[in-house]
């Protein structure tokens, strides 16, 4: 027919596509100067953890440097990292939070 536009010559395979978005890890620095209970006041204030568990991540901080404490997504991770941030500059200490994609 002249107006036959419909090609049924090709058929491509495909898959449902569901990519997830990516997620963030949200890290903690270690410095000399930030006392050690505002961290695990920041630890339980901010990211729900129980007093031990805050306590121990903040001792692995200290001891090796960096940990992350929380994966989450990009917008959560950055209101994450935004609140520690002005939290901590709030109180005149200079603890670092960064994140990075997992
Ligand atoms: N290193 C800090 C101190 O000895 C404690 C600290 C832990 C700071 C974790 C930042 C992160 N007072």
């Amino acid at each position: 027919r002249p107006s036959d536009d419909d090609d049924t010559s090709v058929v491509v395979a495909t898959r449902p596509k569901t990519k997830r978005p990516p997620l963030y890890k949200v890290l903690l620095l270690n410095d000399d100067y930030t006392p050690m209970e505002f961290v695990v006041a920041v630890l339980e204030r901010f990211f729900g953890m129980t007093h031990s568990q805050a306590f121990d991540i903040m001792l692995t901080v200290h001891k090796k440097g960096v940990a992350v404490v929380g994966v989450f997504s990009h917008e959560i991770a950055e209101t994450k990292v935004a609140q520690v941030m002005d939290f901590a500059r709030r109180h005149q200490h200079p603890l670092q939070c960064t994140m990075e994609r997992e």
